[in-house]
């Protein structure tokens, strides 16, 4: 199965919206397999975002992500990279949909609350960097037959 990486940013914790987060992504049907509270250190965000290295807005990026604790999870199921970002909206909040959570609790792209993997290699590579092996767990849920067919 499909897994992805999603980080729920220092806005979002302080905002006290993890619990909301992570209930929509259990209500759609994803399955949670990595789940922690950490900072990031400046190394761990300059390599997370290293696609932005050369963009304005990098040194600031990476100073928010590191500037307090964050929840970094891996979230499986069908199609979960593609479904994530659209349960997630829009990178700019205000152009995000009502309904997603970018679209509901955000106003500015440089507080927009959550990060996910944006394709299959990304995920892969997201994954690797925020999780040592171990620390994932693959289960599966007793209503998985309600979810697939
Ligand atoms: P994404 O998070 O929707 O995949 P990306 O384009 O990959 O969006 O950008 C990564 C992150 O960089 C965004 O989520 C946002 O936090 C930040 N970012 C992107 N564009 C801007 C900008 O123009 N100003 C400030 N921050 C930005
Ligand atoms: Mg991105």
């Amino acid at each position: 199965m499909e897994r992805t990486f999603i980080a729920i940013k220092p806005d979002g914790v302080q905002r006290g919206i993890v619990g909301e987060i992570i209930r929509r992504f259990e209500a759609k049907g994803f399955t949670l397999v990595g789940l922690k509270l950490m900072q990031a250190n400046r190394e761990l965000a300059e390599q997370h975002y290293a696609v932005h290295k050369e963009r304005p807005f990098f040194a600031g990026l990476v100073e928010f992500i590191t500037s307090g604790p964050l929840v970094a999870m891996v979230w499986e199921g069908d199609g979960v990279i593609a479904s994530a970002r659209k349960l997630i909206g829009a990178t700019n909040p205000l152009n995000a949909e009502p309904g997603t959570i970018r679209g509901d609790y955000g106003v500015s792209v440089g507080r927009n609350l959550i990060h996910g993997s944006d394709a299959p290699e990304t995920a892969q590579q997201e994954i690797k960097l925020w999780f040592k092996d171990e620390e994932l767990v693959g289960w599966q849920p007793t209503i998985t037959p309600w979810l697939y067919e």
